[in-house]
């Protein structure tokens, strides 16, 4: 779907490690001044274009940005993570319940499109592990998984009951190397890299058999374009698109970084964070999102560690 030109962009979380990305890819596309970006902290590349500072869960501010800059599409990224959100329940519910019922209020009365992710942390330990389906029951045991859970069905209960064009992907852990995640389950598939390009070393926060969906980041804003462009009749489903790009264990992620440096030593210390990792799927299940707007993954394990150690080390 083309959207339309006098209508401007907005990128809440936008100082995020996706957040960074999908603002520039969408300047890119768009133009610097047609994308606006929120968050409740600055960066640089947040303000490399216009930008404002907004709490999510101030309706009244929120809802001025969004009258005063014409928006009309907005890709809801503010959050908060599966790790900080099992030491602060409570800011994690707040931020991802109560703003995100914030952004589809303002979409309902300003008839927006909007963009929010979901994330493999829908899923409990009960799913099948491996190629997990896209329809199947949901019993995350994080409270950021649930909040996801909630968001999914309330972005429907939004479609279904308002018209609102919403669209989500669960994504996988993503990996990028042009701002460090931090508060995340998966960090550790983006921190082995900085660790390794800083001094040849990483201490891993999950043991060297733990396997889990992963996806490098280009991959990851290409596919959010090209389901925000795709034809509203052909998608079945709408917040909630499985999406996968590889599945690798922690070792193994180890032994592709030493094949291009030999001297990197990786050691592995689990903490809290094992038991989360533990409770989310291997491989996922992404047919609907191939078949409703064509989604194909460009990078594997290989590309993505000679892309990312490049980068790294310039
Ligand atoms: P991030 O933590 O890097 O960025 C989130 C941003 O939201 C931060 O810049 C933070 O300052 C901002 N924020 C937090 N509270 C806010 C508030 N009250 N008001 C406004 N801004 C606030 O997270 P991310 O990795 O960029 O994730 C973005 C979205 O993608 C989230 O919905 C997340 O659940 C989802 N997701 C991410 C991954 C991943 O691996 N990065 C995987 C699956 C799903
Ligand atoms: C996290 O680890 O919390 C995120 C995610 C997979 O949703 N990266």
């Amino acid at each position: 779907m083309s959207i339309d030109n006098t209508k401007k962009i907005l990128v809440t979380g936008a100082a995020g490690q996706i957040g960074i990305e999908l603002t520039a890819a969408l300047r890119e596309k768009y133009g610097t001044e047609s994308v606006m970006a929120i968050d409740i902290r600055e960066t640089e590349a947040a303000k490399s274009g216009p930008f404002k500072i907004c709490n999510i869960l101030d309706l009244n501010k929120y809802k001025k940005i969004v009258n005063d800059n014409n928006i009309g599409t907005v890709y809801h990224l503010a959050a908060i993570l599966s790790a900080t959100g099992e030491k602060n329940p409570k800011l994690c519910f707040d931020v991802n319940m109560n703003g995100l019922q914030n952004v589809l209020e303002v979409a309902r009365e300003y008839n927006q499109r909007i963009f929010c992710p979901s994330s493999i942390a829908v899923f409990g330990p009960d799913v099948p592990k491996e190629n997990t389906p896209q329809n199947v029951a949901l019993n995350p045991t994080t409270v950021y998984g649930l909040t996801k859970v909630a968001g999914e069905l309330l972005c429907d209960y939004y479609v279904n009951k308002y018209n609102v064009d919403i669209r989500g992907i669960r994504y996988p852990g993503l990996i990028s190397w042009k701002n460090k995640p931090s508060g995340g389950t998966t960090d550790y598939a983006v921190e082995i890299y900085f660790g390794a390009a800083q001094n040849e070393k990483y201490q891993c926060f999950v043991n060297e058999e733990t396997r889990l969906p992963m996806m490098y980041m280009p991959d990851a804003i290409r596919g959010t374009l090209e389901l925000m462009d795709a034809p509203l009749k052909s998608l079945k489903y709408h917040s909630n698109y499985n999406l996968s790009g590889m599945s690798f264990s922690a070792g193994e992620l180890a032994e592709s970084i030493q094949k291009v440096i030999p001297n990197f030593e990786c050691t592995f210390k689990p903490d809290s964070r094992q038991e989360i990792a533990d409770s989310w799927p291997v491989t996922i299940d992404d047919g609907a999102a191939k078949k409703d707007w064509g989604w194909k993954p460009k990078f594997d394990i290989k590309t993505m560690t000679k892309d990312m150690l490049k980068n790294l080390r310039n």
